[in-house]
């Protein structure tokens, strides 16, 4: 098993170049404004970069409509400032990736636009063009931002197919010569001397040729189970490792959309030679009353215990790699939705980080998670710019829900929730930019940004400073295997981590109350000692500065999301 790669041990920090520092005045961040932010960065001591799509592009999905895969979008700057970028990122020992979108490309890319011209264009197959079916939609599969998939163009008298966007037509994968443009293309970024891609819904890449209706009733027939880790994906995956990826040192995540266990180990298995590692959506949908997104629940602590435990232990077993993840681009600010971001906000904000990057695979933060950036809370529509918000806002008022019901909803779960400019320092706007910013900064700048974070040194900003080191000194954190212990502990998250002579205990109690917990007895009683004696227990990290260390007569007591990584030796 190749186990000892860089990327394993690495930790990844995700960049939306849109948001996060303007240094031209223009409301818009930019690529210099990424360079100037290195140094914080190797402050933090993340080792890898990822940005997401800085590729010329209409814009109307962010950057994940590309219009030309080999420019610079010009908000952001220019093919020198990108170079720039790389060679400023690697003299300080700063990996990046590229966000690579190939499931899909802008309507607007010349591939597209020529597509569209006739039956007859050599480009028409470069995309998924069907005949109407009585008249209608060929399937009744539903875009993921809602609608149909399928778009129809009067001029040709045929649809063509768009999971996401109507301006992000679906590439054709079966079509060998898309397949050859694509490698040449990441050629082209590997040639330059970027460190990896992470691959956009690259599970979607490959439809059900039968294009078949989806007669499912949850929800009802959106065609996800004819083009999620379909029928060639596999194929796919393991021909482009072989023309791109293994010919270079690079990592590669790929974003899967509702996957399975069985399929991420086939993605990342080094044995078959596909990516590095996945990310997956299942732990973050566990507040969706019953699986759907635009709505309001509650956490289900029991499921989400059950799937990141799930994840970790089987993924590990099959030889398989995880990205760990709470938050993204298109997620909410984890400490607003599974934290508290007012009274604890310190405490939840280290706790959640604690859980997460104690566990096997390769961690990710996102701008902003470091100091605890939360949700906006914006009441109106005009302060939304997300055209998935702006679908969906259209989509409930066809449904008859009130303004009142629908900003509720859009609060909790728009995609801006993350979007809003990175909070810098108490300036106007948070110091991002010195205009107008294309999206408002969240009102709490003054409080949460990261000038506060460095100065206090209690902050969530050094805690994960501190996980990031405690990844660097302890192997057991990236190759101990996992162990849930108090499965059903009400309000407990806890697991221990077995390597070869010492253990890893971490405890997180997830709620704002105060909770006894018996470590030893969960954890068997005798599996704390080892046969020629007891482990000696030390605490490694922890958010509060006298958490307890527990011994036969006294279980720990867990403040308010009090979080301990114990060591055992
Ligand atoms: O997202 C894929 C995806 O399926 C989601 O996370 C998506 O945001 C969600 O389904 C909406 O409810 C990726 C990118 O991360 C996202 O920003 C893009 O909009 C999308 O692909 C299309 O390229």
């Amino acid at each position: 098993m190749k186990m000892n790669e860089w990327w394993r041990k690495s930790v990844v920090y995700q960049i939306y170049p849109k948001s996060f520092n303007d240094t031209t005045g223009n409301g818009v961040g930019d690529i210099e404004g990424i360079i100037q932010k290195l140094d914080y960065l190797k402050e933090l001591g993340v080792d890898v970069v990822w940005l997401t799509p800085i590729y010329a592009s209409p814009q109307k999905d962010n950057g994940y409509d590309i219009s030309d895969y080999f420019s610079i979008h010009h908000e952001y700057g220019t093919m020198e400032d990108f170079d720039r970028l790389l060679e400023e990122a690697h003299k300080r020992g700063l990996k990046i990736i590229m966000d690579i979108v190939v499931n899909h490309t802008s309507t607007e890319h010349e591939w597209f636009v020529k597509s569209k011209q006739s039956k007859d264009n050599p480009y028409r197959d470069f995309y998924i063009w069907k005949d109407p079916v009585d008249g209608a939609e060929p399937t009744n599969w539903i875009s993921k931002f809602g609608g149909s998939a399928w778009e129809y163009d009067e001029k040709t008298g045929q649809y063509y197919l768009h999971l996401f966007d109507v301006t992000q037509g679906d590439l054709n994968w079966e079509n060998e010569t898309v397949r050859k443009e694509i490698y040449d293309m990441m050629h082209f970024w590997f040639k330059k001397g970027v460190d990896g891609f992470r691959l956009d819904v690259i599970n979607l890449i490959s439809k059900d040729q039968s294009f078949p209706n989806d007669d499912g009733s949850v929800p009802p027939g959106d065609g996800r189970k004819f083009y999620t880790d379909g029928p060639r994906v596999h194929e796919f995956m393991q021909e482009m490792n072989k023309e791109v990826f293994s010919k270079y040192d690079i990592m590669t995540v790929g974003e899967m959309s509702s996957t399975t266990i069985d399929n991420c180990i086939k993605y990342t298995n080094p044995d078959r030679n596909e990516l590095s590692m996945t990310f997956n959506f299942h732990h973050l949908k566990v507040d969706y009353p019953n699986g759907e997104k635009w709505a309001i629940g509650d956490v289900d602590f029991q499921a989400l215990k059950d799937i990141l435990s799930t994840w970790q232990v089987e993924m590990h077993k099959g030889g398989g790699w995880n990205a760990l993840f709470w938050c993204n681009h298109d997620q909410p600010r984890v400490v607003t939705r599974y934290g508290d971001d007012g009274k604890y906000h310190k405490e939840s904000g280290k706790m959640l980080a604690t859980l997460i990057h104690m566990m096997q695979g390769t961690p990710y933060i996102y701008q902003g998670e470091e100091f605890g950036m939360t949700n906006p809370k914006f009441d109106k529509i005009e302060d939304y710019r997300d055209v998935e918000t702006k679908n969906y806002y259209r989509i409930m008022k066809e449904q008859g829900k009130s303004e009142e019901e629908i900003m509720a909803i859009i609060k909790e779960k728009s995609r801006d929730n993350s979007r809003t400019p990175v909070q810098w320092n108490r300036e106007e706007h948070g110091g991002f930019t010195t205009g107008t910013p294309w999206i408002p900064v969240a009102d709490n700048y003054t409080e949460v940004n990261a000038e506060a974070g460095l100065a206090d040194k209690d902050s969530i900003f050094y805690h994960y400073q501190k996980l990031i080191q405690l990844r660097k000194e302890y192997d057991i954190i990236t190759y101990g295997d996992y162990e849930l212990i108090a499965p059903n502990d009400p309000s407990v998250f806890a697991y221990v981590r077995n390597g070869d002579g010492e253990k890893l205990v971490v405890l997180n109690n997830f709620y704002g109350e105060e909770t006894s917990f018996d470590v030893l007895k969960e954890m068997g009683g005798t599996s704390a000692t080892t046969s020629d004696g007891k482990f000696s227990w030390s605490i490694l990290l922890s958010n509060y500065d006298d958490s307890d260390v527990p011994d036969e007569n006294n279980p720990v007591t867990l403040r308010p999301y009090e979080s301990v990584v114990y060591y055992l030796k």
